[in-house]
């Protein structure tokens, strides 16, 4: 039976990106559809059976001898954000095929129905969604998901049938099973681990985050000739603004995290007033109240500035995703393997949101970390060594074993 390492998984997958000069994989471009291919085809390549689900969800299973209709779960996403590390996400999927391939060849049939997740979409970095792959698979998602567009104005649901049956020429149709646990591992993405000295991770809870697309409409018009009183300069409010929000942020301060990633200007000429600007903003905190504090200050400066300058300024919420807590009895769980096995772990709550947040509103869950050197991610810089993949991988095995067998 074929073998093949977590390490060498990550390697093939990060060589589908779709910019030369870095790791670029947005949910149903080409080398998005590259990738899944390739997780679904190892996955028959190992004996397991393999299924694509209408969103380009891979699933990877072995059946169990007790016949139920749910499944100890692992997952998690092979999209990434644009300039991504090679990691966040694929780690998760890689470490669970080799788990579960392993388990099977050391302890033949499971117990239980196993399932490996390699869901289609997890970052919202292409569509103004994001976890679309693990909320087909809970069945919630969003009735408009369909006529959410890119910044190329294609649709998802052009760009989803487009990829998806290609994958369909090669992989079978099908669902996953309903869910029984459901288990993530992921990097860190942070500094935690790294500076406590610990191997994994053991995350009790994930943070509340909500995005929001601001955008500013003013006049475009000369940059020469036209007084600065007389100005409805998009750009400039839109600086005022993050400036105001920059402050509130600090008034509330940490743990509170706020980002503004995105800004499309447009015209975006050096010559002209820009007339209109659109631009992102992520907020996240364990405190769901906190979040609505800074939303209200928020609403209360824009309320502010559109009367001060008579400009329209539009806000939109399209993420709002309450913190969530994993199951305590199955981070015990993983406590005690870590214990048992001699490797150092840390209890903490995760900054990064996961696809274990929404599993975890159908089902109990645990999320374990491996260290991010430098607590770097979403960057080409993302790193975790090759032993510290492979002692999460490890942890993760014993830990599906004491699930399903
Ligand atoms: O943005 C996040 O928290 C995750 O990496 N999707
Ligand atoms: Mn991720
Ligand atoms: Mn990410």
């Amino acid at each position: 039976m074929a073998t093949v390492s977590v390490s060498e998984i990550i390697e093939q997958v990060s060589r589908f990106t779709s910019m030369k000069e870095e790791i670029t994989r947005l949910v149903y471009e080409q080398s998005w559809v590259d990738a899944q291919r390739y997780i679904g085809t190892l996955g028959a390549k190992l004996g397991m059976n393999v299924a694509v689900d209408e969103m380009g969800t891979a699933i990877l299973s072995v059946r169990g001898s007790s016949e139920e209709k749910s499944a100890i779960t692992i997952g998690s996403h092979i999209d990434s954000v644009i300039n991504a590390g090679k990691y966040d996400g694929v780690y998760g999927v890689a470490a669970g095929i080799v788990a579960v391939s392993e388990l099977v060849r050391q302890y033949g049939q499971p117990r239980k129905n196993i399932q490996v997740l390699s869901f289609s979409e997890e970052e919202g970095s292409r569509f103004p969604m994001n976890f679309s792959g693990s909320r087909f698979v809970i069945n919630q998602v969003p009735e408009n998901m369909d006529e959410l567009k890119d910044n190329q104005g294609i649709t998802f649901s052009e760009a989803k049938q487009h990829a998806v049956s290609q994958l369909h020429e090669t992989l079978s149709k099908g669902q996953a099973y309903e869910v029984e646990n459901f288990t993530e591992i992921h990097i860190e993405q942070g500094p935690v681990l790294e500076n406590q000295k610990k191997q994994i991770g053991i995350v009790t809870g994930i943070v509340a985050q909500k995005r929001f697309s601001i955008t500013v409409n003013g006049q475009g018009n000369h940059a020469g000739t036209t007084p600065m009183s007389m100005r409805k300069d998009a750009l400039k409010q839109a600086m005022v603004l993050i400036g105001r929000l920059e402050e509130i942020a600090q008034e509330i301060g940490e743990p509170l995290v706020f980002t503004v990633g995105e800004m499309h200007v447009f015209p975006n000429v050096s010559n002209v007033i820009p007339s209109q600007v659109v631009f992102s903003i992520d907020i996240r905190h364990m405190d769901m109240n906190v979040l609505q504090l800074f939303e209200d200050r928020m609403l209360a400066q824009i309320r502010q500035q559109k009367q001060d300058r008579l400009m329209e300024i539009l806000v939109d919420c399209w993420l709002d995703e309450p913190a969530e807590k994993t199951n305590p009895e199955l981070s015990a769980l993983l406590d005690q393997i870590c214990k048992e096995k001699n490797i150092s772990s840390h209890v903490m709550s995760s900054g990064a949101g996961h696809d274990t947040q929404i599993m975890n509103l159908v089902a109990p869950t645990a999320l374990l970390f491996v260290p991010s050197r430098a607590g770097i991610s979403h960057s080409p810089l993302e790193y975790t060594s090759a032993e510290d993949l492979n002692t999460g991988k490890d942890v993760l095995k014993e830990f599906i074993y004491r699930l399903a067998y």
